[in-house]
């Protein structure tokens, strides 16, 4: 078989965001588009002699992608590449693979919540062989890399037939085509209790688990319905498809609409969940309420040790600096350490491979633990219903007692989409010089206690991240957050996160937009967001 050597020029823009590098997808159809990002991986990484894993949420391109990279896999000299079937595996299931193979990382197609499409969007990302996100240092060697690359290497060759199990090969390259659930599924069996929540889906307990026409359908129908008998028809939206049936795969209220409405509605299931396109996220709903990420961080943390995978108890909880503080007052009564990282799950992985954090969550509906080194969204779910299974009790009754006990974190979540970059930038640059002056003024009523602009430094590696989001910090415990999305591919997404403490016994009971008023009319007027950007109301509110 031939090795083409084939020259090519650096494409501007390579650079991967919060979870690696999005495009629209007929950027990443276009010439040597895909080609060069992927070399540029191989080159930081090596793969000479090397094992990955392969596999994506489906979405439009993936089926091709997936050729492309096999072939320039084994161009590069690599041994071995795991597929999931037909070019599928979830984010979860993905790193599953990479730890328990002991391979070399992994390389994953999606642009996980964003819309997929022959319009919409694709993505790449590499994961280590800890299964985690690539770290910082790791992305901007492969950004570099892009700047300079003068030549990829693919082989000539059929495509490879992903659609049956097996092991085939490539160019002398072996390729295990593997089923993309059973070995995410055995994990999950180790973790949770199946035979009590068995029992529960036995006892009448209904669900609805809405994977929103993207890759956790195969899984969810696997587990939920096939090993845990919830009824046929539990699992919705649940086969993945390359345009996720115009669905917009991101799990909250806006885009979730039919389950929330179904969940609020006069027949409402027990517990509804859903996911997002490549199953790393998940929302939470009981009948009647709504679970926010921040408090299902904190309540799977404070209930956990009912779940036999984390009977011992959990060595640490982190979150990510925008997330509610509601998980830390947990940590604090568990007496276990907490950990505030930047926006995104790559900085989680360090505190979980060092034993520092067993559970990790984020206010973007991730949550996960160290069974793997990504959110993962079904475990989360499956966290839930073994918790429901013990406790006997309603989610609704489950939030009231954990409020009851620890206070509340009044918070929501309003994202300004599709702004002009340039005037985004002026924006948070004109927030950013106003800082300093920020300390002890006093506005809606609050007086501001200090703002800053988050930098973190890894406790375990010392590595430093800076400019990781603005934050204005008030007296009565009461905060905003403001930072640009690194997920978007048009613009610029301006995410004002909110929060309010509330220690009860009063006052627990309020819509959380009623609640956060005078913190929302501080953080506009502060960050002058109408002045800059034209917008007044926020497109998405979670
Ligand atoms: C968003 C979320 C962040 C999450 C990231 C990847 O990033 O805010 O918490 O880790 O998406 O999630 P940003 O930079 O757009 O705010 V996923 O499920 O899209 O891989
Ligand atoms: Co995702």
């Amino acid at each position: 078989m031939t090795i083409r050597i084939v020259p090519t020029q650096p494409i501007a823009g390579q650079k991967p965001g919060t979870s690696g590098l999005r495009k629209k997808t007929p950027v990443f159809m276009g010439h040597h588009y895909l080609e060069n990002f992927v070399q540029s991986i191989f080159d930081v990484v090596g793969a000479a002699g090397k094992t990955f894993v392969l596999g994506g949420d489906g979405r439009y391109f993936n089926d091709r992608a997936a050729q492309v990279i096999l072939r320039m896999a084994a161009a590069n000299g690599a041994a071995r590449v795991i597929v999931g079937q037909g070019a599928i595996l979830s984010t979860p299931a993905a790193s599953h693979l990479i730890r328990l193979n002991r391979t070399d990382g992994g390389i994953i197609m999606s642009a996980s919540h964003n819309p997929g499409g022959p319009e919409e969007d694709f993505g790449v990302k590499f994961n280590m062989p800890n299964g985690g996100p690539a770290p910082e240092a790791v992305t901007e060697a492969m950004f570099k890399r892009t700047t300079e690359i003068t030549e990829y290497r693919v082989v000539e060759a059929q495509d490879v037939d992903l659609a049956r199990v097996g092991r085939t090969s490539l160019a002398g390259m072996v390729v295990d085509v593997v089923d993309p659930v059973a070995d995410y599924a055995a994990l999950m069996e180790t973790l949770f209790d199946f035979a009590a929540i068995r029992a529960m889906f036995a006892g009448g307990f209904r669900m609805r688990m809405d994977s929103m026409c993207a890759v956790t359908g195969p899984y969810a129908v696997e587990i939920l319905e096939n090993r845990l008998g919830a009824a046929k028809g539990t699992c919705v939206n649940a086969v993945p498809l390359p345009d996720f049936g115009g669905m917009h795969p991101d799990p909250n209220p806006t885009w979730a609409k039919a389950l929330m409405d179904d969940m609020f509605g006069p027949d409402a299931p027990d517990f509804g969940a859903a996911s997002d396109g490549d199953g790393d996220r998940n929302m939470v709903v009981g009948r009647g309420i709504y679970v926010s990420p921040s408090d299902s961080l904190a309540v799977l943390a404070a209930n956990a040790h009912l779940a036999p995978g984390y009977a011992r108890g959990l060595k640490g909880v982190a979150r990510s600096m925008p997330t509610s503080a509601a998980a830390d007052r947990v940590a604090e009564a568990l007496g276990i350490g907490s950990y505030e990282t930047p926006t995104g799950w790559k900085f989680f992985g360090n505190l979980l491979d060092a034993g520092r954090a067993t559970i990790c969550g984020e206010e973007s509906f991730g949550t996960g633990s160290d069974h793997v080194r990504e959110k993962d969204g079904l475990w989360a779910v499956l966290l839930w219903l073994n918790i429901l299974a013990v406790r006997k009790q309603t989610v609704a009754e489950i939030l009231k007692e954990h409020w009851a006990k620890f206070g509340r974190n009044y918070y929501s979540r309003h994202d300004f989409e599709a702004i002009a970059t340039d005037k985004a930038d002026a924006m948070m640059g004109a927030l950013r010089a106003a800082l300093p002056g920020l300390k002890g003024q006093v506005v809606e009523g609050m007086t501001i206690a200090g703002a800053d602009d988050f930098a973190y430094t890894d406790p375990v590696d010392a590595s430093v991240s800076t400019k990781q989001g603005v934050r204005v910090m008030f007296t009565d415990g009461s905060r905003f957050v403001l930072r640009l999305s690194g997920t978007g591919t048009e613009g610029a997404t301006l995410r004002m996160y909110l929060e309010r403490y509330a220690p009860g016994p009063d006052g627990l009971d309020l819509d959380p937009q009623v609640a956060l008023a005078p913190v929302i009319r501080a953080a506009h007027g502060i960050a002058r967001i109408a002045e800059f950007t034209g917008r007044k109301d926020p497109d998405v509110v979670t």
